[in-house]
Parts: structure tokens; sequence; C-alpha cells
């Protein structure tokens, strides 16, 4: 299988940190977000023209959430995303939290930080870069308040530890603890 990525993408890290603790190996091809050519040729895979894009033989997948999900299906015996019908409702939860509220918040962040310069698209707007930092803290408090006391850290360094590295100028900007744990 393939993923259409980008590394600096916590869409797509998602993806890749699913994968790896599923042990799913994945063709990782990177898409340069900030090349014309490139971006037409991503939006013939994805409609919306967005990483992360699974290709599995003619069956092409987009949605981050949607691609987890897909992958724990393919791995028999999997105990990532639960069977329970609670313990799963749990999870999707918090998918759908990311996918609505974390991810968004982080997005006006990475935006201003580190995309914008990137494709030509201005200077930093401070008043928006105010506004992505006023909703980390109110969604990232209550992510901390859930893991408060939870054993999560090992599974995030698992991931990280097999090669998913923020970037230099990530681990400048303070939200990247959250861009790599999520
Ligand atoms: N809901 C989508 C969001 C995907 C997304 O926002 N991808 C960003 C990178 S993190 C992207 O490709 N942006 C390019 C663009 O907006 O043109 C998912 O979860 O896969």
């Amino acid at each position: 299988m393939r993923l259409y990525h980008h590394p600096a993408s916590s869409n797509a890290r998602r993806v890749v940190m699913t994968a790896k603790l599923l042990n799913v190996p994945l063709e990782l091809v990177e898409i340069d977000l900030a090349d014309e050519g490139e971006r037409r040729r991503l939006g013939e895979l994805n409609p919306n023209a967005m990483v992360p894009v699974l290709q599995d033989g003619d069956f092409m997948l987009w949605e981050s959430c949607a691609i987890m999900q897909y992958l724990a299906d393919l791995s028999p015996g999997q105990t990532l995303y639960p069977h329970e019908a609670r313990a799963r409702a749990d999870v999707n939860r918090w998918m759908f939290w990311a996918c609505q509220h974390f991810s968004p918040a982080i997005g006006v962040m990475t935006w201003e930080n580190i995309w914008k310069s990137q494709v030509g698209a201005g200077d930093t707007d401070l008043a928006e870069l105010a506004r992505g930092e006023r909703e980390v803290l109110r969604f990232g408090q209550v992510l901390d308040r859930h893991l408060a006391g939870r054993d999560y850290r090992h599974r995030v360094d698992h991931g990280c530890a097999d090669g998913i590295r923020p970037t230099e100028s990530e681990k400048r900007s303070p939200e990247s603890a959250f861009i790599v744990a999520v």
C-alpha cells in the first residue's frame, strides 16, 4: 500500500504512526504541497487536494481517520482499534474530536507559522495566530486533562522512535509536541 503524505502534516503523521503500531508496511510518497504541479497531481488522487491519501491497489482512500480505521480493519488480531462497542466509541470520540476541534486549531498555527511563507501567501497574521493559540489552548487543555495520570508516552515514543520526527522549524514552534502527539 502507498501513502501520499507530507512529513509536516499532522493528519498524515497520525496515519504513519497507526501503520507503524499495526506493523502495516506503507510505501511513503512525499507530496510537495508548495509545488503547483504536485498539488494538481494530488487533486487527481483526492478531490480536496489534501494529504494523506492511501492507495491500496485500485482503491483510493482519503481522510486520515478513515485510513486509520481501514488499516486496523485489515489487521487481524489488532488491539489498537477496539472491537467492543463502548471502547470503539471512545476511540471514535477522540478521532472526531481531533478532526473537528484540535486539528483545525493546530491548522491555524501551522498555516500561519509554517505553510504560509512556503507557498508565498503573505506574512503571518498575528490576530489569526492569536485566535489559533486560544483554540489550541482551549482544546489542548481537554486533551491534557484526559491524559493526566494515564500511561500514554511509550506509545507516542514508539511511533516517534521509528522515524516520525518534527522538522527543525516545528521543533522551534510551541505546538510541535501536539503535532507529534496527535
Ligand atoms: N480532514 C483531512 C484533513 C487533511 C489536511 O488538512 N491535510 C493538509 C495537510 S495537514 C493538506 O493537505 N493541506 C493542503 C491544502 O490545504 O491545500 C484529514 O484528516 O485527512
